[in-house]
């Protein structure tokens, strides 16, 4: 019987090797596997594991909140799970009694790891609950400006993303496929959760091979396969509401926009038109005038609008554009432009949010809730838009605005975090470690010795999805999967739920933490519990035994074609959105009523501070994009032979235009210094006429590696990025809004250290 595994990379089939040992081989049938996730069992990645739990020496010997600016620069003492165990709960009571819960953050944003029981944030959030509460956290890095945005003026996105239409409708109705930010493969290689058969590869060249056009906007060329074929138009980056603003300008000026539709599916549309002819503020959002915004030659914006109308076209976006400041404006423009062109609930016409971020997006097979642990209910009010977190700590009890209502920060005394890593995914990491030092005690549970980890107070060593039970399953991915453990945990690694269920005994709370149940006593409740739910909704599945015996369930009998808003488009009344509404909202009066000085009721141009166009911008600043890493998953198996081998001596790549190269006396691998006002790192030069001059491009996700003198020697971006809202209506992250100067070619010999342990004492 084959064993099989889950991982945000796909499902993989688990063999012995010769020698016994197990391995894992992509799924029979998978189309386009992905590489990442076979490095999972790779004995390179065991070096950095955490072995035992440690306990920073300062803390252990002085306690909460001793010398917090050694958090990262002094040994950590490893210590018996018994001695960790009592700290920390220790701690927990103690922050809450003196503090209250509001003193707990608890947010802990992070993509852990597939599998539904063993979910990091899901575990702690409950043992939290359980414990009284913690301030938490709303929307992701990856869509924050989108998550407000979009449920005001069309729909939630989780609702947008489950009803993508599908590869085959788009293969068999599309003429043009216009993109911002490509489609790239290298993000489709991941779900969170678990990617079943990876589609977006073998769904573009169905595309292509049907005649499909593509036209890719943005910055980059090779984020879209090439037997795509695509034109590719340069445009600046930030710069794209501009560019949709005079696409929609000459749309009107053709008379070719689609008033009826606009009358009979949206809203407000008539207090937009001002805006756009210039009649309300005088500027005309012309094809000239855009021109020298976005670098797209205004004739051929004029001729885009003349193709989008007489073609069935899909628009589509990358969620990149909203993570930039005034990231909200993409994504409202974009919506209005698909309104205008009057396709939206066409086969294969309308709009996409999102085709490339996961693999999901486009998928035939039907959504139905998987299993789920509870997390209860969190008392807590306080929360955080989730990248403002070292806004919070460095200014507690300060005001902030998030979607239309004023807030306040909470007085973070804890951190515990379990499942993230925010030494990978906060922007400007030099403000961060000032903003670290801050609570009194920081918990991490981590089966590396990753750089936040490195930071924290208290580390407890975790198991990987190899090392226990679980059920995988991701929404609408076509499998339900049985995780049975491949190996024993490693050293003395324990699982999250284990952790917990110790701490919740030593609280007292271990019945309503733990309900009684072990691993597997949880895993047949979960599956019990969906299996029910899916019987009402006519979906038949095994039973648990027979599922776990098995290892895998195809759903793939419930897969059908998808049309994004068919319904809604034939009878809006019948089946209006979820806006206030029920219609496209082009003008929203809620978003106008919070009188916001950086988000108005209508989608607008508003520049940036860091752009290209930016005035007053130094000589030679180039625009930073700091997109998703190919070889792995954010700061994932950065240390696999897989995302090391993509590396240049453990330098991450900074992709230059050849132009840009010259001018600087730069050529391929030369070892080159980023700078801006917030931090310094180094990279290895890749010319790239692929990357459009003025603009350089360094994936995310190597580990952070700072010197003592500030320089990080690894090629993290994210020492770079600005730290500030997309704007106060989402307060989402804005790291693609950053300039940046190159240095060098620069003689580095530093090592990069950031895959050592830190150093060990024994108690
Ligand atoms: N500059 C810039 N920054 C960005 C982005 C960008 O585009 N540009 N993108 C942003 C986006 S979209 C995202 S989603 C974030 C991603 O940021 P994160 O989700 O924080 O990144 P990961 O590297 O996935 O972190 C997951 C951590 O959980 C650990 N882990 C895995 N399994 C388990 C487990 O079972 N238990 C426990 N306790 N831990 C486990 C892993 O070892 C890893 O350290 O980054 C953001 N940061
Ligand atoms: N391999 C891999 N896959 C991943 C991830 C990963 O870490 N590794 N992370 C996953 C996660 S959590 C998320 S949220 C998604 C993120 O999905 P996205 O946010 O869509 O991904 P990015 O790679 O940040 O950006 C995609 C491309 O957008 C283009 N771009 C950047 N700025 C602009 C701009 O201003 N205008 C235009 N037109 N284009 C621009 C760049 O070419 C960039 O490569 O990816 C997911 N997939
Ligand atoms: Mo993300």
């Amino acid at each position: 019987m084959t064993r099989y595994t889950a991982s945000h990379w796909g499902i993989y089939e688990v063999h012995a090797d010769e020698a016994g040992e197990p391995r894992l081989a992509a799924l029979t049938g998978d189309p386009d596997p992905s590489e990442i996730g076979l490095h999972q069992l790779d004995p390179a990645i065991l070096d950095t594991r955490v072995a035992r739990p440690a306990v920073r020496k300062s803390w252990l010997e002085k306690g909460p909140g001793a010398d917090p600016h050694l958090r990262g620069k002094e040994p950590f003492v490893e210590v018996s799970w018994e001695t960790a165990l009592d700290l920390v709960a220790a701690e927990v009571e103690r922050v809450r009694r003196t503090h209250g819960n509001e003193a707990i953050f608890g947010g802990s944003y992070g993509w852990a790891s597939a599998g539904r029981f063993h979910h990091a944030q899901s575990q702690v959030h409950r043992f939290l609950n359980t414990a009284g509460g913690y301030v938490w956290h709303t929307a992701s890095y990856s869509l924050g400006a989108a998550h407000v945005i979009m449920p005001r003026i069309v729909a939630r996105m989780d609702d947008l993303m489950s009803q993508h239409t599908t590869w085959d409708v788009m293969a068999e109705h599309t003429e043009l496929f216009v993109t911002f930010g490509g489609v790239p493969r290298k993000n489709a290689q991941s779900s969170p959760g678990g990617a079943g058969f990876h589609r977006v590869t073998p769904g573009l060249q169905a595309m292509a091979e049907a005649g499909v056009r593509f036209i890719n906007i943005g910055p980059c060329e090779d984020n879209l396969d090439p037997v795509c074929r695509a034109e590719w138009i340069r445009c600046r980056p930030n710069s794209d509401t501009a560019l949709m603003l005079a696409l929609a300008w000459q749309l009107v000026a053709d008379g070719r926009h689609d008033t009826g539709f606009l009358a009979t599916h949206c809203t407000g549309f008539d207090r937009f038109l001002p805006y756009l002819t210039g009649e309300a503020d005088g500027v005309a959002k012309t094809p000239d005038w855009a021109e020298p915004l976005t670098g797209v030659p205004a004739e051929r914006i004029v001729r885009l609008a003349r193709e989008m109308v007489d073609h069935r076209t899909m628009l589509n976006i990358a969620w990149s554009l909203q993570r930039a400041e005034f990231g909200e404006q993409p994504f409202w423009m974009f919506v209005t432009l698909a309104a205008m062109l009057g396709q939206i609930g066409l086969p294969g016409g309308g709009f996409g949010a999102g085709y490339g971020p996961a693999n999901t997006m486009g998928t035939p097979h039907r959504k139905l809730p998987g299993p789920t642990l509870s997390q209860g209910l969190n008392p807590v009010a306080r929360y955080i838009p989730v990248a403002r977190i070292a806004d919070m700590l460095l200014n507690p009890g300060a005001e902030f605005l998030h979607d239309g209502a004023r807030r306040t920060y909470a007085d973070i005394r804890m951190i515990y975090w379990a499942g993230g890593n925010p030494y990978h995914h906060h922007q400007d990491l030099n403000r961060l470690e000032m903003a670290w030092r801050k609570p009194e005690t920081i918990v991490i549970h981590e089966p590396f010795w990753t750089a936040s980890a490195k930071r924290a107070d208290i580390v407890l060593p975790v198991t990987t999805a190899m090392e226990r039970n679980d059920l995988g399953y991701s929404s609408q991915e076509g499998f339900l999967v049985a995780m049975r453990q491949i190996r024993p945990p490693f050293a003395e690694a324990r699982n999250d739920y284990d952790i917990f269920l110790a701490l919740a005994e030593r609280l007292g709370l271990s019945e309503p933490f733990g309900e009684g149940r072990d691993e597997m006593g949880w895993l047949r409740h979960l599956y019990g519990q969906m299996r029910g739910r899916w019987a009402e909704k006519g979906v038949a599945i095994p039973e648990f035994e027979t599922f776990w015996e098995e290892g895998l369930v195809d759903l793939s009998s419930e897969a059908a074609p998808v049309v994004m808003f068919e319904a809604f488009r034939a009878d809006p009344e019948a089946h209006p959105l979820s806006t206030p509404s029920g219609k496209i909202e082009i003008f929203s009066e809620a978003i106008a009523s919070f009188g916001l000085p950086d988000c108005s009721g209508h989608p607008e141009w508003r520049a940036p501070r860091e752009w290209l166009g930016a005035p007053g911008r130094a000589e030679g600043m180039l625009h930073l994009i700091s997109d998703q890493p190919s070889q792995k998953l954010h700061s994932q198996l950065d240390m696999s032979p897989h995302s090391r081998g993509a590396k240049q001596d453990d330098r991450e790549l900074v992709h230059v235009n050849p132009a840009d190269a010259a001018r600087r006396g730069l050529s391929d691998g030369d070892v080159v210094e980023l700078f801006n006002s917030r931090g310094r790192c180094l990279g290895a030069v890749r010319v790239n006429p692929a990357v459009m001059e003025g603009v350089v491009r360094m994936a995310t996700g190597s580990w952070y590696d700072p010197q003592p003198d500030g320089l990080e020697k690894h090629g993290n971006p994210n020492v770079l990025t600005q730290d500030v809202g997309t704007s106060s209506l989402a307060q989402g992250c804005a790291a693609q809004s950053c300039l940046v100067e190159l240095r060098g070619p620069i003689n580095a010999d530093a090592r990069v250290t950031a895959f050592d342990r830190p150093k060990l004492l024994t108690a």
